[in-house]
């Protein structure tokens, strides 16, 4: 059964890349990498504007080198990557005509955006930029002046329309500044929608006109209508105009994936964090090993989504190492792995026990997540393989019926560990 609803229609044309490429970075910066506590660190911790203005006036990111961001992401395997052009501080890493709270009046005296959007395209990765709908600077923004948690905003924005529509008028505008000053944008990410603050309330689908008007292959995340992976009409067979072309589940793999109501699959990507933050946080370790950062993608993979992995740059622009490394130890599993990863999606098959297929065409890929006893059943799957190779060297395994595996005549079984002098049987060549 196919959707007949243009705006489904028009989202898997648009949503085709991003399909294919799977793999992308997250990368939140911004003033919060001074007290490196975290992005949430002025809500948290209850910090005035003024208080928190003395990380304006020192933000100096020296080391700062998109190229180089721009690399790590690119060796690792990643295709596209999406950067804080403004969290919820209101601290815009562009030159925005509409407000003094930008990079280039700080010490860094730079629009940060456009060297990131330039040096990741430079790399052939696709770009993207993470936009706050909440913003704890501006005046007319409900949270202002109240220290200051955002799920409280509600509340004042009932008491105060009219400002509120200031605020409005000047979100729009400096959306129309990224969409009309950096080139071709490929995602735009907003970020986010809660109790009474969504859709119509950011006044969505003026906004979504203005998007597809000034950039109709763009990609826009669900949460100018829902946050994550809960509700929104893009989990409908009748998306609104600003239903979004994904989903995005955070910090969580769905466990089944993402389906709309008639069980379709619709574009996901899970955004993760590499260690338990955002923003640039000094004290935290808690970093991921590479093998889980692998697995996950995978997993994703196997459900038809993307992974969006963070990093958060410190105060001087630097990608943490701890960071670095675990995206290079990525990168090489990519070298030699990678066709498991682009272009694939959820195989016609059922998850393995052992780990995770996914699938490409009438290629099927066998993510081996524990050593095995023996032969590797793939179920269901006998007289269906033709032949089986390793990604990472190429070389052929063989596809066995060995003598224990009677009972299971349903299932084809691949042996690792046959020596060349071995005794068993020859491969089945069904
Ligand atoms: C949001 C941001 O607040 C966070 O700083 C980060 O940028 C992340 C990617 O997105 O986090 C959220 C958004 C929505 C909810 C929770 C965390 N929510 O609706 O519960």
């Amino acid at each position: 059964m196919t959707n007949d609803n243009a705006n489904v229609q028009e989202r898997m044309g648009r949503t085709q890349w991003f399909l294919e490429d799977r793999f992308g970075m997250f990368i939140h910066w911004g003033l919060y990498a001074i007290p490196a506590r975290g992005e949430w660190v002025r809500s948290v911790e209850r910090i005035t504007v003024e208080d928190y203005q003395p990380y304006f006036d020192q933000f100096d990111p020296v080391r700062y080198d998109a190229a180089a961001w721009a690399r790590a992401a690119k060796q690792a395997g990643m295709k596209y990557a999406v950067l804080t052009a403004k969290h919820h501080d209101g601290f815009c890493l562009f030159d925005s005509a509409l407000t003094d709270y930008k990079s280039t009046n700080t010490p860094a005296g730079r629009d940060l955006v456009r060297e990131f959007v330039e040096a990741f395209r430079a790399e052939g990765l696709k770009v993207g930029l993470y936009y706050s709908l909440i913003d704890w600077h501006h005046e007319d923004y409900p949270a202002y002046g109240d220290r200051i948690h955002p799920m409280r905003d509600n509340e004042q924005y009932k008491r105060n329309p009219e400002t509120f529509d200031r605020y409005l008028t000047y979100m729009h505008g400096q959306v129309r500044e990224l969409l009309t000053g950096y080139g071709k944008l490929d995602i735009m990410w907003f970020d986010f929608s809660y109790e009474e603050m969504m859709g119509e309330k950011w006044k969505a689908s003026e906004l979504m006109a203005m998007i597809r008007s000034l950039q109709p292959h763009l990609i826009v995340d669900n949460r100018l209508e829902a946050s994550g992976e809960h509700g929104g009409s893009i989990f409908t067979s009748h998306p609104s105009s600003y239903a979004g072309d994904f989903a995005s589940p955070e910090q969580i793999i769905p466990p089944q994936g993402l389906t709309d109501s008639d069980g379709h699959s619709i574009p996901w990507e899970a955004c993760i964090t590499l260690n338990n933050n955002w923003g640039y946080a000094a004290n935290d370790q808690m970093y991921k090993s590479a093998s889980t950062v692998i697995r996950k993608l995978v997993e994703c993979v196997s459900k038809n989504g993307n992974l969006l992995l963070n990093v958060g740059p410190n105060a001087l622009g630097e990608i943490p190492q701890a960071s670095l490394d675990i995206l290079a130890e990525v990168g090489a599993w990519m070298t030699s792995n990678s066709a498991s990863i682009y272009g694939c999606a959820q195989a016609d098959w059922p998850k393995p026990e052992w780990g995770r297929y996914t699938q490409n065409g009438n290629k099927l890929y066998a993510h081996l997540f524990e050593e095995s006893v023996g032969p590797i059943n793939l179920s269901g799957l006998a007289g269906r393989v033709k032949q089986a190779r390793l990604l990472a060297d190429g070389s052929e395994v063989f596809v066995t019926r060995p003598w224990n595996t009677a009972q299971y005549p349903h299932d084809a079984f691949v042996s690792l560990a046959m020596p060349a002098h071995a005794s068993y049987p020859l491969p089945d060549r069904r």
